[in-house]
């Protein structure tokens, strides 16, 4: 799979930026880099892990394409464990990609997206879901996302996974044994030991490690909460305050909102992606119906909404038309502009308290009863989940399904222990659950699921 070539990619996002890195690694690295670097201390001999100041020239034409920092490290101790080098250059993207073209053009390889990191795992430095801890660090939208990904590239899900592996092995020798010898009077499995070793080894922790993939979910793609109403209710005004800055337009015209404005939100360590609407109407103009069709969509996927109407005006008929296409949803309640009509007067017209329907007072443009929203957007998405925020470690999708297949295994092996099964079909759900942990790990992941982990990278990672 690993091959001998020697790739290189731009490591740094595109766009203006103070510096911009090139990455390269394979054994020719610091080949292809003497060709390009001119150091400024005609004395320096690349020592491994040390910066040097210089210019990338081009050999040919002598032309300076930028004064860089070197720096080459040689393996196996560097990211793919095999040589790297990388090139520190002034942040500008056209630079930058002169530099990579030279290089390319010298025979470099340019590096698929996420390749260092596959190198990483093909060599043996990192497990798969160290490598895909990688992944969630460049992609966590939460302080809290950030630390669970760290604490999975600090090993803390291979570990739980391996734990179990070592258990399901051993068990594994045991019925082997018995299946080698099968014609032994004596019984060699001892099913009420291995019953136990299974449940606790094996489905509680398998178990503990599913209820964390549902937490996992949480913290990797958040929530989706979206903001629907009439025109003009202060929806966009609402975003705005949520996010502290001037996101959307906010005008005293209905319809100003016409294409969905999203932003990630953080409440609580929860990422929340928030979500402002088009004002939803009858008789709205072409470019406002392609607005409320989107709206729509949004509505589809969210997993609450925002339904809010204008508390000065009063809920009136066409709030509740609207409401009732949107009540099939979780659904919060805001009346808006509270610092024009006082608490009282809301609950008095609308009555939605006595209705049964938890109505939020809030001013959008005054930002009163905001921080009570985000408490109720946190209680009503994460509800009873709260542990959330202590666990150690957050399986993916990917490693769920496989935790799935996993505990199903390992709960025929337990109805097969207690029916005292032969050791031959014990050995196949063995086997089964072993294989799924495998799986998570790397240890035995087809070449086609390793395509679709790293394909997930950006370029130069
Ligand atoms: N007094 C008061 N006015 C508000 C409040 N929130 C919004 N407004 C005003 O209401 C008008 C409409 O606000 P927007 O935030 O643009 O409303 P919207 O729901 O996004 O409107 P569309 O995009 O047209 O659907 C603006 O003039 C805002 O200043 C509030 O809490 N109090
Ligand atoms: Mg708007």
């Amino acid at each position: 799979m690993a091959n001998n070539d020697t790739i290189a990619a731009i490591s740094t996002p595109p766009g203006a930026g103070g510096i911009g890195i090139i990455r390269m690694s394979g054994a020719l690295s610091l080949t292809f880099l003497q060709t390009i670097f001119q150091p400024a201390d005609s004395t320096c001999c690349f020592e491994s892990h040390h910066l040097y100041y210089g210019r990338v020239v081009h050999p040919d034409s002598d032309r300076v394409l930028d004064e860089v920092l070197a720096v080459f490290m040689a393996a196996p101790k560097t990211y793919t464990r095999e040589d790297v080098v990388e090139i520190h250059c002034h942040g500008n993207v056209l630079v930058l990609q002169s530099i990579l073209e030279l290089l390319l053009n010298l025979g470099v390889r340019l590096a698929d997206p996420g390749e260092f990191t596959k190198l990483a795992y093909l060599n043996g430095r990192i497990d798969l879901t160290r490598a895909e801890a990688v992944i969630d660090i460049l992609s966590a939208k939460t302080r809290k996302g950030i630390e669970m990904a760290q604490e999975q590239l600090g090993g803390s899900l291979y570990e739980q996974v391996d734990a179990v592996r070592s258990s399901l092995v051993q068990m594994r020798a045991v019925v082997e044994v018995a299946i080698d010898f099968p014609d032994e009077d004596i019984e060699i499995v001892n099913h009420e030991a291995l019953l136990l070793q299974l449940r606790d080894d094996v489905i509680k922790p398998l178990k503990r490690l599913e209820r964390q993939a549902e937490h996992g979910k949480i913290i990797r793609d958040g929530v989706s909460v979206v903001i629907v109403g009439l025109p003009n209710v202060g929806k966009s005004s609402l975003l705005n305050t949520l996010l502290q800055e001037e996101r959307a337009l906010v005008a005293p015209i209905p319809g100003t909102t016409r294409d969905t404005i999203e932003e990630y939100l953080d409440i609580q360590g929860l990422p929340v992606r928030i979500v402002d609407t088009a004002g939803i109407r009858q008789g709205a103009d072409e470019v406002e119906v392609m607005g409320i069709e989107r709206a729509r969509k949004q509505i589809d996927q969210a997993d609450l909404v925002l339904f809010m109407f204008d508390g000065e005006r009063g809920f009136q008929e066409s709030d509740r038309e609207l409401l009732e296409t949107v009540n099939h949803k979780q659904l919060l309640v805001l009346a808006n502009k509270s610092d024009i009509v006082s608490p009282l007067q809301v609950k008095n017209i609308f009555g939605f308290t006595e209705a049964g329907l938890p109505l939020i007072q809030i001013s959008a443009k005054e930002q009163q009863g905001i921080a009570a929203l985000k408490e109720s957007i946190y209680q009503a998405v994460v509800g009873g989940k709260d542990q959330w925020q202590e666990e150690s470690c957050a399986p993916n999708v990917r490693h769920k399904a496989a935790l799935n297949f996993a505990v199903a295994a390992a709960i025929r092996l337990e109805d097969g222990l207690k029916s005292r099964l032969s050791s031959d079909l014990l050995a196949i759900d063995l086997q089964g659950c072993l294989e799924q942990l495998n799986a998570i790990v790397g240890t035995t992941t087809t070449d086609d699921v390793l395509d679709v982990v790293f394909k997930q990278f950006c370029l130069g990672k």
